[in-house]
């Protein structure tokens, strides 16, 4: 399987052949993702050095200021995406509406349609802190050969044929599945070259960090604030170490190598929560559980979750079995 020196390039090219549907699109798409996201990784490592970050002026659906990495992101993956003719659909945090690809070769023979975050957490950029990219890939349920619809977009989770993050951390790194566990990659920069530094990735099923925005405490549904206090009490492992980035993915990916908790709640300002399901819950959770994590809203398996809208918000806890079992209990106990 994985041999020394692997890299991203040929793990795609060997492992093919192990996906069920094996036709090399998705191979064709993920290597798309890899190429944008090295030159994404370039501007954002180059952020500090020349006048590029700020708002662009613009505001998303959310009605929050675009900075312009998140324009760059979101041009430069829709374009790779577009450009290589191979998805026949893509949604984005950054645009209101789902973007129907028209295959220049007439038959439209496409059969995926991505979900992507092109850049998360962008806040932290103009205060050099970790960012990323999360991206959901599914087949569309439309007959190929015709225009997508919404209906392609609105799956649950447990469709997803492949999902992934980049981190643009103190090193880069590519975390992806297609169904057959997580595996790592991290960016040399000097070669322009992923390499394969994480294969089979897990979550130990116990782990000692909580991961949540505690200045929202006060909002919090009981069953959250309980379970804080549990992490923060005397007793066996505990008290639990806190750890908050305000970047899912970076939160995330420490957890996922450490053993850790990372929660989203609903707060009686926000009662869904501020994460989206389609490009940033759903794809995590894949991620989590093919690494032997769990995700919930609280009481449900978020990949079990009927999708309404493409930008509908979850309340979203994440990580290590046995602590995201936890604080589900936690909530059906404040019930
Ligand atoms: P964004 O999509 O606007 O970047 O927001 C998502 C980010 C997550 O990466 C992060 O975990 C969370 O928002 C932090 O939110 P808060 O600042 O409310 O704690
Ligand atoms: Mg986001």
């Amino acid at each position: 399987m994985s041999e020394k020196n692997q890299t991203l390039g040929e793990f795609i090219i060997e492992n093919q052949s192990s996906f069920k549907y094996t036709s090399g699109e998705l191979s064709r798409l993920i290597n798309s993702i890899r190429l944008a996201a090295k030159v994404v990784n370039h501007e954002v490592n180059k952020a500090g050095l020349v006048d590029i970050i700020g708002a662009a002026g613009d505001t998303n659906i959310q009605g929050e200021d675009q900075q312009k990495l998140d324009v760059f992101a979101n041009n430069l993956f829709i374009n790779a995406m577009t450009r290589r003719n191979i998805v026949c659909g893509i949604a984005s945090e950054e645009e209101d509406d789902y973007i129907a690809i028209n295959s220049q070769d007439e038959n439209h023979q496409n059969k995926y349609v991505v979900l992507i975050d092109p850049l998360d957490g962008s806040s932290n950029i103009d205060v050099n802190v970790s960012v990323g990219t999360i991206f959901s890939i599914y087949r569309r349920v439309t007959p190929i050969g015709t225009p997508v619809t919404i209906d392609d977009f609105l799956q649950k989770g447990n469709q997803q044929v492949a999902a992934g993050y980049v981190v643009y951390g103190t090193s880069t790194m590519i975390v992806y599945t297609t169904g057959a566990g997580v595996n790592g990659f991290t960016l040399n920069p000097a070669i322009g070259t992923f390499y394969l530094s994480h294969p089979n990735m897990e979550f130990p099923e116990d782990g000692k960090i909580y991961s949540v925005n505690e200045g929202n405490y006060i909002h919090f549904p009981q069953g959250i604030k309980n379970y804080i206090k549990y992490c923060q009490m005397e007793e066996g492992d505990r008290p639990y170490t806190s750890r908050y980035i305000g970047s899912l993915v970076s939160d995330f990916h420490r957890n996922m190598i450490k053993g850790g908790i990372y929660m989203y709640p609903k707060s009686s300002k926000n009662s869904n929560g501020k994460l989206r399901l389609l490009y940033e819950c759903n794809p995590m959770a894949f991620l989590a559980e093919q690494a032997n994590g769990k995700a919930s809203d609280g009481f449900n398996r978020i990949m079990e979750i009927q999708p309404t809208e493409l930008h509908q918000r979850v309340p979203f806890i994440c990580g290590s079995k046995n602590m995201v079992e936890k604080a589900e209990e936690f909530m059906r106990n404040a019930q």
